[in-house]
């Protein structure tokens, strides 16, 4: 369906516009502590700051309380217990597929705020602060910012809380969560790519929410940017997802978020102006009942490292005050009083302390230290508990288990079970997507996530802070439906790819019990497929499909939902070349064993017998003596005796590691690295495991 005029045209209504944009002096956020409101005033060009004498006019606010940032529903009058509307306040959340551009166009909206000082060397995508973050390029944790601007139509100085989320499908559940702190989001649409399978989950969480939404345009500069087709396709997914007539009447900028220009046109502007104003008009300022008892929703967890733990959510009503006497409401329905000892606010990348805070602000308190995602913090006097956040459930698992290999406590700080159990239950505080559960084995636990890279950043996060410990090859969770049905998740999967690769997916997926829902052409001269493909067909597959596409496929995908079990999925085709005795890799040994496939390791590496050192190229696995002694005798023939040459081995990222585990095989764990190993080490008793499986399947 094309859009129509009405409903895409931008609605920022006319009046006067913004003169630029303007920098917040913190002045209207009252409570900021001194050192603070100095040190945001210094970051703000003259030109810039607000007027002292430039508050809201009276008649817009709420007289009784402090100045500015409060207009009463009815009547203009302001009566106790009655919504008001925080006219000085925007909370927004920045949504769209991975690499829409979402990090970037934050970048470019604390510039244009003047949240750095001018001689700032800042770094690009400045939010995805992580070490992880930045090596992957992705953005795997929500993260929250404000700015402030004049805005001239109201005479108001406004603070924006912007909160960046993550785009690949495995981080979902951030974004899930973030909808709880905002009243709108920005939906970023790619122009060259419009929107992608998770463009319809993030929009689809933020329709259930009610949010109004500002799509946002970018990359208009992109090779192959389609400006307009990308807005009609958006339109019809609003449509599509149930969006209401409100909703689906959106306000759309186009921007370039890399040289921080926007318009309400694809022609754009200098600046990101017509962005700013487009919040304004259309996000909708928190409304609530700032007379009711305390209610703040914890909805993030950090952590300070001087303070602790610090909890991070919305204030839904009441106000708080630093140091005052609060209670937690858990999950399980308990009531802990505790004390919000510190408070802060957001203020450009960083928090501020501040004195109090009240509804509709997002807030962080410090010092609470068991607190847990979900809980509600609220009055002693009238504790009222906020609905908890719910996400959706995990569709994949995997053991974490104390490492068992004989080359266990070398390398790792902690490997204990208590302390690798410890660190898992610690995670589930704030990373609500998951679950862990003991096993029957106390060094075992089962842990369940929305995918193998949302398990896999637990992974590498858990080596990097010292820990070691062993994981199995990811299963896929099976559920009963009422009537005793096996149900498995299925994906929605996206693939662009060249039209001579095709034919090699097209194969790939159909033996993984993919069914094609669609296929066609792209302007860009490739093919576009859609498909149905059981989860339990994508796990360990992307290897081979970036190889079917030499490098140059790109696949999304989303999660369906639970479908009756289809039969069996193929995994791995190729088996494993495992040393089958201890000892130091040898070019001998090695030599020998590249015959027959590929090798992992390097002559100089120690193995232990039931390692993993290579994959073999036919199915089943061999033994191999790859720590092997050439004979030496005082005579040489050649060089040839002396030199031997090697292919350079196959490098594995630790995500590639976790792909290529089979059913009866282990990925040890390390903060020095990670290696394959066989579950059983032993080569006479796998032998015999083997023959046995084979047997009992002949009898069968
Ligand atoms: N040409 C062009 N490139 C852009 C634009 N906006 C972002 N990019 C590039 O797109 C890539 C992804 O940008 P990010 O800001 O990391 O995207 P993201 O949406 O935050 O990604 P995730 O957080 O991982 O989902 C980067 O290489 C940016 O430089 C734009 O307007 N034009
Ligand atoms: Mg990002």
């Amino acid at each position: 369906m094309a859009c129509p005029n009405k409903s895409c045209s931008p609605v920022i209504p006319s009046g006067p516009r913004p003169q630029g944009i303007s920098a917040g002096d913190g002045r209207k956020l009252g409570a900021l502590h001194p050192f603070h409101q100095a040190r945001m005033s210094d970051n703000i060009a003259p030109s810039l700051r607000s007027d002292p004498g430039r508050t809201s006019p009276g008649s817009l606010l709420c007289p009784t309380r402090r100045p500015g940032g409060f207009r009463t529903g009815a009547g203009g009058e302001c009566e106790k217990n009655m919504l008001s509307e925080r006219t000085d306040l925007r909370n927004v959340a920045i949504i769209a597929h991975v690499d829409h551009g979402k990090t970037t166009l934050v970048d470019g909206m604390l510039r244009q705020a003047r949240v750095f000082r001018s001689n700032q060397q800042v770094m690009e995508r400045v939010l995805d602060s992580n070490d992880l973050e930045r090596e992957r390029g992705i953005t795997i944790l929500a993260k929250n910012t404000a700015i402030h601007m004049w805005d001239p139509l109201q005479q108001l100085q406004v603070k924006i809380n912007i909160v960046d989320t993550p785009g690949h499908a495995d981080f979902g559940g951030e974004v899930e969560r973030v909808m709880n702190m905002v009243d709108g989001v920005l939906l970023l649409i790619d122009a060259a790519e419009g929107p992608m399978p998770q463009t319809r989950f993030v929009l689809k969480k933020a329709l259930e929410r009610g949010h109004r939404a500002i799509v946002v345009i970018n990359k208009v500069d992109r090779k192959g940017a389609d400006p307009r087709d990308a807005l009609n396709r958006t339109f019809d997914l609003f449509v599509e997802l149930g969006a209401t007539d409100a909703q689906a009447d959106f306000t759309t900028v186009y921007t370039n978020a890399v040289t921080g220009q926007a318009g309400t046109t694809p022609e754009l502007g200098p600046d990101l102006a017509p962005l700013f104003d487009a919040i304004l008009r259309t996000i909708p300022a928190p409304r609530v009942d700032r007379e009711a008892p305390l209610q703040m929703l914890v909805t993030t967890l950090d952590y300070d490292n001087y303070r602790g733990v610090t909890a991070v959510g919305r204030v839904f009503a009441g106000s708080i005050t630093a140091g005052q006497s609060i209670v937690r409401l858990t999950a399980a329905g308990e009531v802990l009083p505790d004390r919000a000892r510190y408070l802060y606010v957001h203020q450009g990348l960083e928090r501020v302390e501040v004195e109090a805070a009240e509804a509709g602000e997002i807030i962080a308190i410090a010092g609470l230290e068991a607190i847990a995602i979900g809980e509600t913090i609220a009055s002693p006097d009238s504790p009222q508990a906020l609905p908890t956040i719910t996400v959706e459930a995990p569709t994949v698992q995997m053991t974490f288990a104390v490492n068992s290999s004989p080359f266990a406590g070398r390398e790792g700080r902690w490997s204990t079970s208590r302390k690798l159990r410890e660190r898992l239950f610690e995670e589930l505080r704030h990373n609500v997507a998951l679950r862990v559960e003991e096993t029957a084995s106390a060094d075992t636990f089962l842990v369940s996530g929305r995918g193998e890279l949302h398990l896999g950043i637990l992974i590498e996060t858990m080596r990097r802070e010292g820990y070691e410990f062993e994981v199995s090859r990811p299963e896929v969770i099976f559920r009963t439906s009422d009537s005793g049905e096996v149900l498995e998740p299925f994906e929605e999967v996206h693939i662009e790819t060249s039209p001579e690769t095709a034919g090699a997916v097209v194969e790939l997926l159909g033996a993984r019990r993919g069914q094609m829902l669609d296929m066609g052409d792209t302007q860009k001269n490739s093919v576009r497929l859609i498909y149905l493909v059981p989860t339990r067909g994508l796990l360990g597959f992307r290897y081979q499909f970036l190889n079917a596409t030499r490098g140059a496929g790109v696949m999304n995908t989303l999660f369906h939902g639970y479908v009756p079990k289809v039969g069996p999925v193929p995994t791995r085709s190729s088996g494993s070349l495992v040393a089958w005795e201890a000892g130091v890799a040898t070019a001998f040994g090695l030599k020998n064993a590249e015959e027959r496939g590929t090798l992992f390791i390097i002559p100089g590496v120690e193995v232990y017998e039931g390692m993993v050192v290579g994959e073999q190229a036919r199915p089943g696995d061999l033994a191999v003596n790859v720590s092997k002694k050439k004979h030496l005798t005082n005579m040489r023939s050649s060089n040839k005796d002396i030199e031997v040459r090697l292919a350079a081995p196959r490098q594995m990222s630790l995500d590639e590691a976790v792909e290529f585990l089979a059913e009866d095989e282990r990925l040890e764990v390390t903060p020095l690295g990670y290696r394959l190993r066989k579950k059983l080490l032993d080569t006479q008793e796998r032998g015999k495991n083997a023959k046995r499986a084979k047997e009992e399947a002949l009898e069968a």
